[in-house]
């Protein structure tokens, strides 16, 4: 019904809220690009098991570690976010396997195809290429599903589009002990791993196929992820839990994707978690028990954006139907934000919920400057981050109000922690456009 919300939902947005990015480093910034052919880069680090989690109504500490210390230099992000992940495979989606044993694959003009085996049995996707004008090779962007991506900008901006039907690897509207799907086949259909992940682990294979490739058509180290809505959901799910792609932009996700689970309740509105939870299998199975009481989550949502740092994070929502959450969804990327500007990288985060048409999933005009500005400096390395944070003030959160830690003054001795040499990161302050 979220549609037939979405025809009704106001079309004229209110006054623009701009908050300028103070804090923002100014000269060389860290490195943005991703490491090549590292999707887990804290492997190697020892993360201790989590201990029960104790109520706390508040947003976690990002930079607090499971030991209670804090972090100090930059490239303490790269362990803390091996945590971080621990944590959310355990509580939200569900473990994400290690890279299979066997893939092999094509990648041509106009298409992909991927096999994997893993334990024993194996699986086949494939997914369509469709390449900009130009010789390439080209930057691609995964789009998960379909819906709500402006394909035409990204073809304009000169990266291919990878058309992903997530289906392929987990499909809807099976029992949650009867999940089907490329990554059920292989992992079990009573796998507890939810949907999101299925399809995140999907868009990762790809990528190991691409990486196999000759190169003479895509990159395989410049690759960004998209997806609207329950895509945008997975979209998040990808981008966090493959340190490969260099640009994520989750679009109109709500419950499950970008919004705060602890803001969800107190949102006039907004999907409940245990809707979000039983509506399809998205969320892993050990969600459950959070769905009545998101405050004894170990990690909350601005955590899963603040993996993606200091890589490119481009968050798109729509505020004019309450479902998605927007206002949970801002706080998510306020918090976020906050990591990013301890590592320097603070223009590498940009939030976007300041748009006209209400219509859930649409294309639309306001989105196209920072999509094209975000290709170009994540995937092909020329101009600038957008930067932005353009809240609208119908759904403009208070972080203030979410948290009782501070974001630390981190050291640079060590490097930015998940990344390797690139291009430099951040300048100065948000865009006015
Ligand atoms: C925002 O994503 C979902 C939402 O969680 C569902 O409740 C609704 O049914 O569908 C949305 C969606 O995926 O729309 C395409």
């Amino acid at each position: 019904w979220v549609w037939a919300v979405a025809v009704f939902a106001a079309v004229v947005s209110l006054a623009v809220t701009l908050i300028p990015r103070a804090g923002a480093v100014s000269g060389p910034g860290p490195a943005v690009r991703a490491v090549p052919g590292v999707e887990d880069d804290g492997a190697d680090c020892a993360v201790p098991a989590p201990g029960p989690s104790t109520a706390n109504s508040l947003l976690p500490d990002p930079f607090t570690r499971l030991d209670g210390t804090r972090i100090t230099d930059r490239s303490d992000w790269r362990c803390r976010r091996a945590e971080i992940r621990e944590l959310a495979e355990r509580s939200v989606y569900g473990q994400k396997p290690a890279r299979p044993a066997g893939v092999t694959g094509t990648v041509s003009r106009t298409g992909i195809t991927v096999n994997v085996s893993d334990q024993g049995r194996s699986a086949s996707f494939s997914a369509t290429v469709d390449l900009p004008s130009g010789t390439g090779p080209f930057p691609a962007v995964v789009v998960l599903g379909g819906l709500g991506a402006d394909t035409a900008t990204i073809k304009a901006s000169g990266a291919a589009v990878i058309n992903l039907d997530p289906y392929a690897l987990g499909r809807e509207g099976t029992a949650r002990n009867n999940k089907q799907g490329a990554f059920y086949s292989i992992y079990g259909s009573t796998s507890s791993t939810g949907l999101l992940m299925a399809w995140s682990w999907g868009v990762s294979r790809i990528i190991d196929v691409i990486e196999q490739s000759d190169g003479s058509v895509l990159r395989a180290d410049a690759t960004g992820v998209t997806g609207c809505s329950r895509f945008g959901k997975g979209a998040l799910a990808a981008g966090a839990f493959d340190q490969r792609i260099d640009l994520t932009m989750p679009i109109e996700s709500g419950t499950a994707g970008a919004p705060v689970f602890r803001g969800i309740p107190g949102e006039s509105g907004a999907q409940p978690l245990s809707s979000a939870y039983s509506e399809q299998p998205w969320l892993g199975d050990a969600f459950g028990p959070f769905t009545s009481n998101p405050n004894t989550l170990p990690v909350d949502t601005h955590q899963i954006l603040a993996m993606v740092a200091p890589r490119g994070l481009f968050v798109m929502e729509n505020p004019h139907i309450d479902w998605l959450g927007a206002r949970s969804g801002s706080v998510a990327a306020l918090g976020a934000a906050e990591v990013y500007r301890a590592l320097g990288a603070a223009s590498n985060i940009t939030y976007w919920s300041d748009v006209q048409d209400g219509t859930h999933c649409a294309v639309r005009p306001e989105w196209r400057t920072p999509l094209q500005q975000s290709i170009q400096r994540f995937l092909l390395e020329t101009g600038s981050a957008p930067g932005a944070f353009r809240i609208s003030p119908s759904k403009a959160g208070n972080l203030s109000g979410w948290r009782n830690w501070q974001t630390p003054t981190l050291t640079d001795n060590g490097g930015t922690g998940g990344t390797t040499s690139g291009t430099t990161g951040g300048t100065t302050s948000g865009t006015t456009s």
